[in-house]
């Protein structure tokens, strides 16, 4: 078990270096930032091509976020980091033989993530032997016969992992939750469950579906727009545009956040050249720099002082909702110590937030992961619901809840299945369309799989991803990676999951967004889910000379076939594997909204899910209407000197996917080991910038210590500090889950700093 493989690319011989916070998000520095990238990995002509067709009706949807496409799109509808994204994946460069040759995976292990992502795409089919410490190459079928003869002997199909991460078509995504259902377990951990898991478990109790219930159009129609818990200018770009244009038409936006992200500032957008040479567009009207884990405490605050300004809609309240007078009872009774010492707001400051909801007629709240990564995720997410409700914005225009979903496919892979926890509508109606048996039991999500391998072993196939970096508590991880006797990755870069394996560690190489989809049956379209539930086509246009990297339908079909041959059933996985409007047929029987899918996919711009709670304020929840919440207001604060540490992303990752040292932004460079701490907490704790120290984290007895970390100042509320994911992973523990979602709380971890000075010491 283990063949003692770095588990982290972290490097401490990088020093940081800081220069100013940026005050203006896009521009030019952004289409520079963007062109460097896309040259250097495509080529002049490549990135003209691969740019000119991202988000376009003929082209392919950008990997880089699930933020919608406007109506009128302009010839370059891309931003700096999706430009990066699509760079990243539509690079020419591809891993030759000699890599694998030259280096053991311990050598591949000491490099740092950067270098893995750097070699190119994956070219072919590998397998790393048990015992072996080199992959070498080997061809599809006796790949995929290895898989199905392993899978097949496997004795209880609940010891088999489908991990999915939000890349993958509604197509790949559809084949592979049938895959599993079909071997017989509902083991679909997937990347939402770290991500907006919180978000879906709260909406479904609240309003009764998992998804926001806002348009693009809405945000011209808005009067506030409150962007909390998230940092669009690096993660969501594209927003700035929808934010700049809402500003135009008078809505306020008001950003809630420990940090002043430079998006929230300023923007200048870099399609537009009079915006190019301008001073930007201020974008938040107004900036509340929370502590962290402080919004329930500020929402509960907010709805307070709605009802004693008797601003509330009773109409809305009367006519559609259910719980009413147990909220406003518990809501008037707000602890205003507590709320301070938990938002770090003054009562004077929180009236006058509360202002702007009060005044504001139509409001949109979005959010990301800066609430749904705390232990009360979800009861502040239905806490953000209480105050939406008490003024009556859902199923208006210009108002509702707005989740911002990061992976760009991850809304529509769950729409067609990938879940852990299947509803029995779905069950049913995909057990008759395939005569197969699907157990109702629930299977494991991420953290629940990892406690499970731990423990037992098994088998684990990744639908891409990055498991093992994306995961919290990496070292438990890797050791439950370790445990199985088969881990599977179907990816396009290498990464650390590679790496670390089980027993024998195979790689399938498969085609991305940016690739032309080519079977045996010809030239292939997908489709995707936007986050404000558009479903559209995805055709990607480079072509990839080696017949050895295969579409992600294909892949999984393949497995389909094999293991059907070895232990029977009827589905039809050749077809399925060759005919990619076969699946969308299926689809359209199998889910609700997908009728005549093939038709209207490919006429047009795509056609919209229905939502029943915004379209008519129908609530598919256990009383028929929208339903407040009255739970006690808590927060997550620090004890005994420790501090409250978010994991958070700098400007230039996507996920575990690192681009380089440097956020541009926030005005580090050159390391990413670093603590980002307040200047009072810095002179109290007696630590100078740049100072090297040890982070470690205690739970329920379990102690972790990661040392190699750099103290940097930083605007940020005192007894909160920042770091980046994924280096910081292997600090949150694996039992530290939000209630309800189980997501693990990357923003709420309890960390002691500790100088190396001091430690260091005999
Ligand atoms: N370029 C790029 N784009 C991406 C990604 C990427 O890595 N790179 N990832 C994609 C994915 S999968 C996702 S999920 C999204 C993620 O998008 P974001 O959620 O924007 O990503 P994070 O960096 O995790 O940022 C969290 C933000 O929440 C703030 N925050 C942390 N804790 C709290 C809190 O307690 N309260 C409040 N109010 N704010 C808090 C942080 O300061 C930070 O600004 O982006 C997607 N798009
Ligand atoms: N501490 C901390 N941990 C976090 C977070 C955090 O904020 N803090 N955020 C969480 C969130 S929001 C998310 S979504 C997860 C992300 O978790 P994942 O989705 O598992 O991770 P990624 O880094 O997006 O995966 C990158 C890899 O996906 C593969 N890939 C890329 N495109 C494709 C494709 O089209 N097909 C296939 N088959 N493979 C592809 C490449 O091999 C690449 O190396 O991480 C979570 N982990
Ligand atoms: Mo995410």
């Amino acid at each position: 078990m283990g063949r003692g493989v770095s588990r982290s690319g972290m490097s401490v011989h990088d020093t940081p270096q800081i220069t100013s916070v940026e005050e203006t998000a896009g521009g030019i520095p952004a289409v520079i930032s963007a062109w460097r990238h896309g040259v250097s990995k495509m080529g002049l002509v490549g990135s003209a091509v691969s740019l000119g067709k991202a988000n376009k009706t003929n082209g392919f949807d950008c990997p880089g976020c699930a933020w919608p496409d406007p109506k009128h799109r302009s010839p370059f509808e891309y931003c700096e980091n999706g430009a990066k994204a699509i760079a990243d994946e539509a690079t020419i460069k591809t891993i030759p033989d000699t890599l694998w040759e030259e280096n053991s995976i311990h050598a591949l292990g000491r490099r740092s993530d950067q270098w893995l992502n750097s070699q190119g795409r994956l070219s072919r089919p590998m397998i790393l032997e048990k015992g072996s410490n080199h992959y070498v190459p080997l061809d599809w079928d006796r790949a995929i016969g290895i898989i199905a003869k392993t899978l097949d002997a496997q004795k209880d199909p609940d010891d088999v992992y489908f991990y999915t991460s939000g890349r993958a078509s509604n197509e790949a995504a559809y084949l592979w939750q049938l895959l599993a259902r079909q071997y017989g377990t509902n083991n679909l951990p997937d990347c939402s469950n770290m991500c907006h898991e919180s978000s879906g478990v709260a909406l479904n109790e609240s309003i009764g579906i998992g998804k926001g219930t806002v348009r693009l159009e809405d945000f011209d129609k808005a009067d506030l727009i409150v962007v909390v818990g998230q940092n669009p200018g690096t993660n969501h770009p594209r927003m700035l545009s929808a934010l700049k244009s809402a500003k135009k038409s008078g809505a306020s936006v008001l950003s809630i956040n420990p940090l002043k992200e430079t998006g929230m500032r300023r923007f200048r957008h870099p399609q537009s050249a009079i915006d190019m040479l301008g001073a930007g567009t201020p974008i938040s009207d107004d900036h509340v720099d929370i502590k962290i884990n402080g919004d329930m405490a500020l929402f509960r605050a907010i709805g307070s002082i709605i009802l004693d300004k008797g601003v509330h809609d009773v109409d809305f309240i009367n006519l559609n909702t259910t719980g009413f007078l147990d909220y406003a009872n518990i809501a008037r009774e707000v602890d205003w110590d507590l709320t301070e010492e938990l938002t770090g707001q003054s009562r004077d400051r929180i009236y006058e937030i509360s202002d702007y909801f009060c005044r504001s007629q139509r409001t949109i709240v979005c959010w990301a992961m800066g609430i749904t990564q705390h232990k009360n995720s979800v009861n502040t997410i239905r806490e953000i619901m209480n105050v939406l409700l008490l003024k009556g914005d859902i199923g208006r225009e210009g108002s509702g809840p707005c989740p911002v979903r990061g992976h760009s496919n991850v809304q529509g892979d769950r729409t067609v299945g990938i879940t852990h926890a299947p509803g029995n509508f779905f069950i049913e109606k995909l057990s008759k369309e395939f005569e197969i048996d699907i157990s109702p039991e629930h299977g494991a999500d991420s953290v629940n799989a990892v406690m499970r391998m731990k423990r037992r072993g098994g088998i684990f196939l990744s639908l891409g991803g990055n498991f093992l970096s994306a995961m919290s508590d990496t070292g438990y991880t890797a050791d439950a990676l370790e445990n199985c006797c088969l881990t599977v990755q179907i990816s396009t870069k290498l990464n650390r999951s590679h790496l670390i394996t089980g027993d024998v560690g195979i790689i399938l190489p498969c085609l991305g967004r940016t690739d032309q989809q080519i079977t045996s049956h010809g030239p292939q379209l997908l489709t995707v889910e936007n986050s404000m539930g558009v479903v559209h086509v995805s055709r990607g246009h480079n072509i990839r000379s080696t017949m050895a990297i295969k579409p992600e339908p294909t892949i999984i079909s393949s497995i389909g076939t094999k293991l059907q041959e070895l232990r029977g059933g009827s589905i039809p996985w050749r077809e399925f594997g060759s005919d990619f409007d076969k699946i969308r047929d299926s689809i359209e029987r199998v889910v609700p909204g997908f009728e005549a899918y093939n038709t209207r996919v490919k006429s047009g711009s795509g056609f919209e899910l229905p939502n029943p709670p915004r379209d008519s304020r129908r609530f598919d929840t256990n009383s028929g209407r929208a339903e407040f919440s009255s739970h006690k207001v808590d927060g997550f604060q620090p004890k005994n000197g420790a501090f409250v540490m978010m994991t958070i992303r700098s400007h230039d990752q996507f996920n575990t996917t690192i681009y380089s040292n440097n956020d541009r932004y926030r005005g580090i460079n050159g390391s990413r080991n670093v603590v980002l701490m307040s200047t009072i907490d810095m002179s109290r704790m007696g630590f100078r910038t740049g100072e090297h120290v040890g982070l470690q984290t205690v739970h329920q007895g379990r102690r972790i210590v990661s040392e190699g970390w750099y103290v940097l100042p930083y605007d940020i509320p005192t007894g909160s500090i920042a770091t980046y994911f994924p280096e910081s992973n292997r600090l949150i523990p694996i039992e530290s889950v939000a209630d309800y979602s189980n997501t693990p709380t990357s923003k709420s971890v309890m960390v002691e700093v500790t100088s190396s000075r001091l430690s260091s010491r005999p």
